[in-house]
This record gives structure tokens, sequence and C-alpha cells, in this order.
């Protein structure tokens, strides 16, 4: 029997969810689509931050091509294909809980398009970026034209696809694909383990606003923006905690904000 897509570990208030096909590459089937929609649908309540990691030496080669030659989908089969990317993506993004990526090697095609429906991103030396897309004869379909496009503008994008270079892991940091960049030695698992960490030590509330409304308000008018970020505030001020963590600073049982 085939060893499951995604390896799940639970430590205290943190998930550390690893696609876990390196001998394919973590290569995306239909399968490994499933099992992220049905992970990220469910994810136990205690959890306040989830590291998204990939086993071996690439974080995910994107759609399985093998897969996807063998079945010779149809448009509407491949539109299928498309919109189930979307709806396990949209929960990674949408499901109201922070998502850390640790990367290594190659973040290509819908392995970028996975990747950066993550609120954080920190990349190993060996991470490299590419949509090859183009070379392959089909096209984005796991919302990297919204997601990337907005990461490092539409017009870098075009150049990407057109030529299919891959970007190193200084350019990708340097565009916003990576938000963090590990010193050589250091361990992007355990660095991104150590952001959950901290992350998780935020109010729930408080990171359910930052991670499922700025996106969104970032595709509102200003004026339904401002409206909702109202709504937001509000809705964050009602968290049980909200009152300890004011009096903490108060009282000055809290750390500044330094540098
Ligand atoms: C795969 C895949 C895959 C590897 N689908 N099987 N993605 C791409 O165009 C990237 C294609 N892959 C590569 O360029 C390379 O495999 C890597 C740079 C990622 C890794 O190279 P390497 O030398 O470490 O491994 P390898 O020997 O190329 O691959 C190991 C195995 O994984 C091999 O299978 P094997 O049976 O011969 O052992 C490969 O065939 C397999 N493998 N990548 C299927 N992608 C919703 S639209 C999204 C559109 C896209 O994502 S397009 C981008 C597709």
């Amino acid at each position: 029997m085939n060893e499951p897509f995604l390896k799940i570990e639970l430590r205290d208030t943190i998930a550390i969810v690893t696609l876990n096909r390196s001998q394919k590459r973590n290569a995306l089937d239909e399968q490994a689509i499933a099992a992220l929609d049905d992970f990220f649908s469910t994810v136990p309540t205690n959890v306040r931050a989830i590291v998204l990691a990939a086993a071996g030496p690439h974080f995910c080669a994107g759609l399985d091509l093998k897969e996807h030659h063998d079945k010779e989908r149809s448009a509407i089969d491949f539109m299928r294909v498309c919109q189930s990317w979307h709806r396990a993506f949209d929960k990674i993004q949408h499901g109201g809980i922070p998502v850390i990526a640790a990367m290594q090697g190659a973040v290509v095609g819908g392995g970028l398009e996975l990747a950066s429906a993550a609120h954080v991103r920190v990349a190993d030396a060996t991470t490299y970026f590419a949509l090859p897309e183009g070379q392959r004869g089909i096209f984005t379909g796991g919302g990297a034209t919204v997601r990337v496009a907005r990461i490092i503008s539409a017009n870098r994008m075009v150049e990407m696809m057109l030529t299919g270079r891959a970007l190193d892991a200084r350019e990708g940091h340097r565009l916003g694909l990576a938000h963090y960049l590990c010193e050589p030695g250091q361990d992007v698992l355990e660095q991104a383990i150590e952001l959950a960490q901290r992350i998780a030590t935020n109010a729930a509330l408080s990171n359910y606003a930052i991670v499922s409304s700025i996106n969104r308000i970032a595709d509102m008018s200003s004026t339904d923006g401002l409206f909702a970020e109202g709504l937001m505030a509000a809705v964050v001020q009602t968290g049980h905690d909200v009152q300890r963590r004011l009096g903490d600073f108060v009282e000055k049982r809290t750390e500044k904000v330094r540098v």
C-alpha cells in the first residue's frame, strides 16, 4: 500500500504537515490535492498555527505531469482539476489559521502556487522558484495568476513564465516569495517551527482576523475595505483574553516593542 501523501504531527498547538512523496518530488496528483483539502477542512480545534513542510530535497515539483499525461484530460476535466486546487489552496489561505511554509529545493509550478497560499514562507539556500508551465504546454491552474502575481507583480510573473527561468533563493527572497532566508547551516524546518510557535502566542482571534481579512480586504473598494476592517476589529475586540493582554501592557508586565 502507498504511504499517505501527508504526514501529520501535532506538537502542542502546532501542526506540522509534511508533503510525503519525495520519490516523485512531492508532485501533486489528484489524491494529493484531496489530502490537502481534507486536512485543511478538518484542522483540529486546538491547532493555532500550521507548518507546511516537504520531505526530501525539493519542496514540490507541481502538477503530477505523469498523471496529467496519462489521463489525457479534456478541457472540462482540467477545469475541474484546477477548481479542486483552488478549493484546497483557498482553505489554506482563508482557513483562519496561520500557515508557515518551510521550503527547500524546487518550488515550481503548482509547488509555488501551494507555497503562495501560505501566510509566511521560509526558504533555505537551496530553494528556487520557477513557473515552467509554458515549457510543458500548459498554464498555471492552481492560483498563481492571483497569488504569485500579487506577491511579485503581474509584470514579473509574465517574464518568469515567458522565459521559464528559475529565481534562486536570494532573488525569491528579495521579491517576497520568501519572507525569511535561512543562514547557511540553519535548519529551515526548525526556523518555521520557531515562527509558528511565536505566531501561536498571539490572540487566536487576532490571528484569525489577520489571515482571513487582510487578503480579502485587498480585493475590496476602499469604502468597503474600511467598513470590513471596522467590523473585524469590533469582533476581535470581543476575544476572551483582550482585557488580560491590554492589562499586561498597562501594568507594565509585558515586553515593549523594540527592533
Ligand atoms: C515528477 C514530477 C512531476 C518529478 N510530475 N513526476 N512541474 C515541472 O515541470 C517540474 C518537473 N520536475 C523537475 O524539473 C525535476 O523533477 C525536479 C527539478 C523537480 C527534481 O529533479 P531531480 O533530479 O531531483 O529528480 P528527478 O529525477 O527529475 O525526479 C524524480 C522522480 O520524480 C522521477 O520519477 P521516476 O519514476 O523516474 O523516479 C520524475 O519523473 C518524478 N517527478 N517531477 C510527475 N511534476 C494546476 S496547474 C499546475 C501546473 C504545474 O505545476 S506545471 C509544473 C510542472
